[in-house]
């Protein structure tokens, strides 16, 4: 059964990366078909930038290949795909996400981000992922900045038959977030996922009350919150690690999600993130549905982009 779920796992990552693996797999085994010379190798370069990997790794992996090459001229197409796989491996943070599964409760999970990144859907999906190892999460909606955000989770809520706790429209997402742990100790819940507004990176007050949400939590219970879990959108590839890095300089952040990555062909930012940041992706979302998510793995990830 374990097994079941990680070979579907794969392949769901798999049929989402169509796009980036197009890129990657397609282009790159027929690029490496051809005799390399410094023309093809520019191509590579070319075609890595495509696939979003940024300059910085684009240039180097490609200098790294063109000197791995010059040592072995006879280098076959696999040989060479298993290089560059092995060069891409270790630029990703290995730390794994299944830590999350073992911890003192209520485990508090922050969820932040820019608007329309996905974090109140993605707080739906770790709180179905909870769900399916029979831990019993719970909801606290913190982004009272728009009725329609707290009602859009309250949604979740009932389809996955899990508490929320809601405050009034503009009232203050510190005070919902330190009742909704208040009230997920009495009920002895495992997981509390606090939702928040999508504070614009750029605005200081945002990132102040941020602040005060954490403080409110670790009020309500020491060491709260235990994550806090950035959402970026793989869609906008460079551009979501420049969001990331300014969250950085506010915030703590313990983890990554990358959502919208089917569809994305920006798939190689997965791996500029992470060497740019040294954050680990804790998840990656895979489309609009409470099953679309996946625990992050970069050695299957690596394998799917070349599949
Ligand atoms: N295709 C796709 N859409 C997603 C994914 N995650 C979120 N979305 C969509 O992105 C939109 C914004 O999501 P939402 O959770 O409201 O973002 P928030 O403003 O950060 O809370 C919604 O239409 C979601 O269905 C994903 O992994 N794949
Ligand atoms: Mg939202």
């Amino acid at each position: 059964m374990t097994f079941g779920f990680i070979k579907s796992s794969f392949e769901k990552v798999k049929n989402a990366l169509t796009k980036t693996r197009s890129l990657f797999s397609t282009k790159l085994k027929n690029l490496f078909q051809r005799k390399l010379d410094d023309e093809s190798l520019d191509e590579l370069e070319q075609i890595l930038y495509e696939a979003d990997l940024g300059v910085d790794l684009a240039t180097s992996l490609t200098q790294k290949l063109k000197e791995y090459f010059h040592l072995h001229p006879e280098a076959k197409t696999d040989e060479l795909i298993g290089f560059l796989k092995s060069e891409l491996l270790a630029q990703m943070n290995q730390v794994q996400p299944s830590s999350l599964l073992d911890l003192p409760l209520p485990h508090v999970i922050l969820v932040i981000g820019v608007n329309g990144n996905g974090k109140t859907t993605t707080a739906a999906k770790i709180a179905n992922y909870y769900l399916q190892f029979g831990k019993r999460p719970m909801f606290g909606a913190a982004d009272t900045f728009r009725a329609a955000a707290a009602d859009q989770l309250e949604q979740w809520a009932q389809k996955l038959n899990i508490p929320i706790v809601k405050g009034l429209p503009k009232s203050d997402p510190a005070a919902v977030a330190f009742d909704t742990l208040s009230s997920a100790k009495a009920k002895n819940l495992d997981v509390v996922l606090i939702d928040t507004a999508g504070r614009l990176h750029t605005k200081t007050p945002l990132m102040q009350e941020l602040e005060k949400i954490r403080r409110s939590c670790s009020k309500a219970v020491p060491g709260a919150p235990h994550e806090t879990l950035l959402v970026l959108d793989a869609t906008t590839g460079q551009n979501a690690i420049d969001q990331a890095k300014t969250f950085t300089k506010y915030t703590p952040i313990s983890g990554l999600v990358l959502t919208k990555l089917d569809g994305s062909a920006k798939g190689g930012m997965a791996i500029a993130i992470q060497k740019e940041l040294k954050i680990p992706i804790k998840f990656i979302g895979i489309g609009e549905g409470v099953d679309d998510l996946v625990s992050f793995n970069p050695e299957n990830f690596i394998n799917s982009l070349f599949e």
